[in-house]
Parts: structure tokens; sequence; C-alpha cells
């Protein structure tokens, strides 16, 4: 294990009070009534996010700006989420779609939105080979490397002291484990990533930095090469803070067995870790359990400190022929909701409900426990 080098000067921002309090005070009143959170009256009573601040965890979803005038849409958001990250509204094409011209106006409402309901705010995402605009892919070094510092200064600058965590890089790897030869990687070189997180850390001191990226859920060659870099970040002083693992699962990729586990080896670096954009395809019992998984591994690693699934709901996912989300089209709530509710209150689920011992999610972990395998 690396120790915690100099840098470590950052923990997450305060959660804010409002969801805290509400989530203390229902838990406090639970246990005074002495309800045990079974599936099904748990989530008469309980919501995703005071589940999961229960666990002292948030739970956040991405959000489009473009549904926030949709009732059904909204309602099920300020009610169950206690964190937001935009969807697209906070990348670079959308933020600065020609050199030096910023447009927050979209970005703005998903912070305001954040804001008037004492949700946290996930940053999405600075530096990206994708939804990038064509005037960033046409700069050679220099240009591209003063390009990315007037982004990140502009971008962190305005929402300075309302985002809890900025994806600081996103998806720097192929899934062989070489670098992606973005126009980062190829103009600036294999030092573009701590570049990054020194611009990011100049430019906004409070917020948590982050990599992020996908199929490093499991311990793969693309996870390793993600593990040398943070390792590497972590030994040299550059200020990281998180990685953040996407989650977007499906048959051919489900939910790993060794997740905590390699959560944990991440964790042991001296990092937060968070599961960011969490969807799973599938329907019914095995979706769920799959959801309930997730959560589970988050448990099991005192260091994540969140999750937050891709979408509120199903009619707006970015696959919705998967059908990947806790609510459906109509907004109603699915067996994996109710999976992760008991994930986080420690109940029973609907699948094990009728004859599984009942003992709570922490009563069934011992360290050494081998979990989910
Ligand atoms: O969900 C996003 C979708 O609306 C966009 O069309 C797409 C464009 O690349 O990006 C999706 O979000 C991605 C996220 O920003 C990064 N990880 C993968 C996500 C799903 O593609």
């Amino acid at each position: 294990m690396i120790s915690e080098s100099p840098h470590e000067r950052k923990h997450p921002r305060r959660r804010p009070l409002v969801r805290t309090a509400l989530a203390l005070a229902l838990a406090g009143a639970m246990a005074t009534a002495g309800v045990v959170a079974l599936s099904g009256t748990a989530s008469a009573q309980t919501t995703l996010g005071s589940a999961a601040a229960s666990q002292g965890r948030y739970f956040g979803t991405a959000v489009a700006a473009n549904r926030l005038g949709e009732q059904d849409y909204v309602s099920t958001l300020n009610r169950e989420f206690s964190s937001v990250t935009a969807e697209n509204e906070m990348k670079w094409d959308a933020l600065e779609p020609s050199q030096g011209a910023f447009n927050f106006a979209n970005g703005d409402r998903i912070a305001q939105h954040a804001a008037s309901q004492g949700m946290e705010l996930r940053g999405h995402t600075l530096v990206w080979h994708s939804q990038l605009p064509g005037w960033v892919q046409n700069l050679s070094g220099d240009s591209l490397r003063s390009a990315t510092e007037n982004h990140i200064n502009e971008v962190m600058g305005h929402y300075r002291g309302q985002i809890s965590a900025w994806d600081v890089v996103n998806e720097a790897f192929e899934e062989n484990g070489t670098r992606r030869q973005s126009v980062f990687q190829q103009r600036l070189g294999d030092g573009y990533i701590a570049e990054a997180f020194r611009m990011a850390d100049a430019a906004d001191p409070d917020a948590q930095l982050c990599y992020n990226d996908y199929n490093i859920e499991s311990v793969n060659a693309k996870s390793n090469a993600v593990y040398d870099l943070v390792r590497g970040l972590k030994a040299e002083g550059v200020p990281i803070d998180c990685v953040g693992f996407q989650s977007h699962f499906n048959s051919g990729n489900p939910m790993p067995g060794n997740f905590h586990e390699n959560l944990q080896r991440f964790a042991d670096l001296g990092v937060d870790v968070q599961i960011t954009e969490l969807d799973i395809a599938g329907s019914g019992s095995s979706q769920a359990e799959q959801y309930q998984g997730v959560v589970q591994a988050c448990l099991a690693v005192s260091r994540c400190t969140g999750i937050t699934v891709w979408g509120v709901t199903d009619k707006y996912s970015w696959r919705p022929n998967d059908t990947p989300l806790l609510f459906d089209g109509s907004y109603q709530k699915k067996p994996a909701y109710d999976a992760v509710i008991a994930a986080f209150t420690g109940g029973l689920s609907g699948r094990d409900s009728a004859g599984a011992a009942s003992i709570s999610f922490r009563e069934a972990i011992r360290p050494e426990d081998t979990l989910l395998t």
C-alpha cells in the first residue's frame, strides 16, 4: 500500500446539510420505530439518496438540462437523488464550442437545480477525446496546451465552489492498456494527464479531482494501466483525489465478481473511488441482483464515497433498448430500485425474502470473506 502523499489535502466537499439532515432524521425515525427495511416497505419511506446517506454515501444521477421542464422527471429527481452530473452540458463542445467563447447556460441550469435541491454536483468532464470541438483537434502542441489550460481555468473557475468532484481526464486508455491516441496524447505526450491535474488543482483547489473510465471495474489490462497511472501520479505528487468507475454493464460485460477488490486496490493507493455512470442492461431479478452487487461492492470499500446512475429513467437512457436504469419509462420503480435500497439499508431484497437468512450486509461481510466471487 502507498501511504498518503503530502498533497493529500482534499476531503470530499461536505455533503449538503439539507439532504444529510433529512437522511439522518429518517434513519433515526426508522430506528426508533424498529422499522426493518424490507423491500416494498422500505421504498415507501426511504429514497435512494437517504438510503445511501445512511451509509455515508451519496446517490446521484446524470441529468439532461432539456428534461428539467418535465414534471415526472423533476419530481423523481428531486425525491430520490442527492447528487447530479450533467450528462452532456459540461463537456468541452457544450461549454466552449468555439475558442474562447463560453456558453454556460445549460450547465448553469443543472447547477442551479442541484443547488436549489441541496444536491451535490459532479463535474463531467474537462479533458476527453470525445465531444471535443473541431477547433481543439486542429491545434498544434503549444496552442493545445494553452487552450486546455484556458478551458480548465474558465470552466472550473465558473463553477468553483459548486462542484464536489471533477472528472479531469476521461477515458485515456484503450482496452489493452495502451494510451488512447487522442489529440492530447499525440500532441502533448504521456505527461498530459499530470499536466491536466495540476492545471485543475490550480483552477479549483477545493474540488476533488478524478480520473474516470469504463471497463476498469474488474482487474484487467485497462484497469491495470489506470492503476499504474494513479500510482505514478501519487508517487510524483500530482494532485489526484479520486478514480471514477463508469460501470456500464450488459450481458457481455456484467458486473464483475471482483469489483470490490478492484475498488479496494485503487483506494489503497490513497484515492477515493466513485461509481460514476452506472447502468446495467436487463430487467427483473437478474438486473436487480447486479445492482445490489454494485452497492455491496461500494459499501465494502470505505473510500467508495458514492454511486451515480447514468440517468433517471429508461425513457431517456443513452441506450434505451437496454432498459438499464432504476425507473422505467413511466417513472415506476423497478425491482432493481428495491434491490439498491435493500443493499443500503441491510434489508432483504425481494428475491431473498422467502428463505435467506435475515442478516444485514455488514454482518455478512468479514474481512477474510471472498465476497461476490
Ligand atoms: O449519455 C451521453 C450521451 O447522451 C451522449 O450522446 C454521449 C456522447 O459521447 O455521451 C454519453 O455519456 C458518456 C459519458 O459522457 C462518458 N462515458 C460514456 C457515456 C455513455 O456513452
